[in-house]
Order: C-alpha cells, then structure tokens, then sequence
C-alpha cells in the first residue's frame, strides 16, 4: 500500500509523466486502473518494436531477484556493518587489501552461484527480437555480476567493468579469472556477518599476478576512477540518438551513468523506467514509469520473438 501511495504521489508530482504505469503488486488496485496499466504496458510493447534504436541501461536491481544485494533502497546489502559502497574505493584498498578483497571474494562467490532470472532473460529475448527486426540494439550495465551475459545478451557494455577481471597493481596487466576461490588463503573466507573472523589475510597471500607475482585487484571501477572513455562516449552517442531509452533498476545516483538517461531525454529519446520503487527516477520526464519488481514487469513489456 505504502507503494503504491508514493507511486500516486509521484504521478501527480510529475508535470510531464505522460504516460505513468503503476503495475499493481499490492493487489489493492481497481479493476479499471488494473486494465489501463495493462493498456499502458501493451502501449510500450507496440512502441518499442515499432523504433529503430533501443538503449537498456541496467543497474543493481535487475539482478535483486537473483539475490545480489543492491546498494541503495531498501534491498540494499550491507557487509561486516559496512555499506558495499564504502569499500568500494582505492582508499578502501590501501587501507586493507585483505578486507577488500574479502569482500569481492564473498560478491565474486554469490555471482557464480546466481542464476539470471526473468529481467535478464527478458532482456536478452529482446536484443533477438531487435536483431531480428533490423531495431539498433545496445544494452549498457552498472553492473559487474555477468548476470546478462549469462542470460544471453551479447552487446553488452560493462561500464563499471566485472568481478571477473582482476588487474596487478604492479604491471597494469588485466586478466579474466573464474577461479573459485580466487586464491586459496580466500577459501572460506568473505563471511558478510559484522561477528565473522576478519583477521587481515597477509598480502603474500591475496590473489597475485602470475607474470609478476605482484598483488591483484578487482578490475571494477570503483569511487573517483573513470570510466573507460571509449565505451562511456560510445553508450552516450547511441543514447542520445535513441527513440527509447529503458532505464531498469537504478537508483540514477552515481555518474557519469546517472546523466545517460536525462542527456538522452533533451536529445528526443522517450525513457521507460523500471523499479521496485516508485518515487525513484532518473528524471522528471519519463514517459512510462513501470513500478514493480522488474522480473515481472519487464517480460510483460518487451517484446520477444
Ligand atoms: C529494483 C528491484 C527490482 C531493487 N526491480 N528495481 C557528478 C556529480 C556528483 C558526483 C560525481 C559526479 N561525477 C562523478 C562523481 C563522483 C562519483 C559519484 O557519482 N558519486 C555519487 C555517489 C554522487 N562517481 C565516480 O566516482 C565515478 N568516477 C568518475 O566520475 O570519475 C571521474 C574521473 C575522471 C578522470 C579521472 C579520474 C576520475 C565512478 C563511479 C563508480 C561506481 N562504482 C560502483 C561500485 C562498482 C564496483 C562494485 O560493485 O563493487 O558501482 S558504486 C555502485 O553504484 C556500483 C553501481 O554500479 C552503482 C550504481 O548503483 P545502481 O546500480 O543504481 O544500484 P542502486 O543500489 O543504487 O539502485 C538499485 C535500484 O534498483 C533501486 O532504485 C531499487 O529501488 C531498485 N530495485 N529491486 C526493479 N526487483
Ligand atoms: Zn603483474
């Protein structure tokens, strides 16, 4: 209820919301408002396989069904006491490697073990429909867990890179690694509990470089490190020369990726937003706000093959 009150206060906040879709999960709703979201959602679908260019950005809450913690909101995970975005960050490194990697060790370990669930296959279903349909296609993710590769999308932009690249802070070499654990010494290790045994690991014996033997990171970007300019310009260029851009499971708090949806909007894309949450949006210029978790609404809304 709480839910769905905010969502009719943001409807009514908002003076360019057009086209509002508050999916019902309360089961509170109305026939009739339950029969024009419905009409509103079939209005996305035709929409959306009528464009010719389609942007998906993604963050965290895509992958809250699979049971990846988000950052922010309320299905935010915490770890040893400590928010995920407080050890996200070089200092957080320098200061304790071992902690850190603790951390990563612990995602790197949930990720493996996660299954992509109704968004990420929805969403994969769609690039096949756009591939098939002659509709430009790109899917850009905040996300590091490969949850969307392993749905099956293939033209997918990392922004903040992936727990399964690692760089030597010694040498700059970036390899992929799966291992599992990464290193032995990591093994049982990464217990997100504030009680757990968080005795330092001794640098010697965190993950190290194999062609140099000199300590690992995770190659993710964290706080205060750019993006790869290349693939930033080249998601921003594709945005702003979207008809659509869907804006799915974001809180829209971190930048750059935060201006991609709101630059697109003043360059003439339509956004379509997806969250749990309602009074959450990446701009006051939405013209679909699909509230509701995504792995429900988003198969719904995009078409498939
Ligand atoms: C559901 C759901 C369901 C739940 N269905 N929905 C301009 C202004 C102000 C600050 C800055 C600025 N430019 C740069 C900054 C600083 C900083 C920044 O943005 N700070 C903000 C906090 C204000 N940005 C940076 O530092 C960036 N670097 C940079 O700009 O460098 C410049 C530079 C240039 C040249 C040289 C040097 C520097 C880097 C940002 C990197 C962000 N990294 C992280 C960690 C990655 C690694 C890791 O995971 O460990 O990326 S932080 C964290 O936030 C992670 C995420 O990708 C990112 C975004 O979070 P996301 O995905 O939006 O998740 P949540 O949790 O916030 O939201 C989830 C949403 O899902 C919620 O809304 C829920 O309601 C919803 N939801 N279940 C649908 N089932
Ligand atoms: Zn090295």
């Amino acid at each position: 209820y709480r839910l769905l009150s905010s969502a009719l206060r943001l409807a009514s906040r908002l003076p360019n919301a057009r086209k509002v879709v508050l999916l019902q999960t309360s089961g509170m709703a109305t026939r009739g408002q339950k029969q024009s979201d419905e009409q509103r959602l079939t209005e996305l679908h035709d929409k959306l396989s009528q464009s010719k260019r389609v942007l998906v950005l993604t963050g965290a809450g895509v992958s809250a069904e699979s049971g990846i913690p988000t950052f922010r909101g309320s299905t935010a995970g915490s770890w040893r006491g400590f928010t995920i975005s407080e050890l996200a960050c070089p200092e957080a490194f320098q200061r304790s490697p071992s902690q850190v990697w603790e951390l990563y060790h612990y995602r790197r370990e949930k990720s493996l073990a996660a299954k992509p669930n109704l968004a990420h296959v929805a969403i994969a279903k769609f690039e096949q429909f756009c591939l098939k349909r002659g509709i430009d296609f790109m899917l850009a993710t905040q996300n590091i867990d490969r949850l969307h590769q392993r749905a099956g999308s293939s033209r997918v932009i990392e922004l903040h890179r992936s727990l399964f690249l690692v760089r030597c802070t010694a040498c700059d070499s970036v390899t992929e690694n799966y291992d599992s654990p990464i290193c032995e010494a990591l093994r049982g290790r990464g217990d997100p509990s504030p009680q757990a045994d968080s005795t330092p690991i001794p640098e010697d014996q965190l993950p190290r470089c194999a062609g140099c033997s000199g300590l690992l990171r995770p190659y993710v970007v964290w706080f205060g490190e750019p993006l790869n300019e290349g693939e930033l310009s080249s998601v921003q260029e594709f945005a702003n020369m979207s008809d659509f851009v869907l804006v799915v499971g974001t809180s829209n708090a971190v930048y750059p990726a935060a201006m991609i949806a709101p630059d697109a909007r003043r360059s003439g894309a339509q956004l379509a937003e997806f969250n749990l949450d309602a009074s959450c949006s990446s701009s006051n210029d939405v013209s679909y706000f699909v509230a509701g978790p995504c792995g429900s609404t988003l198969p719904k809304a995009l078409p498939r093959l």
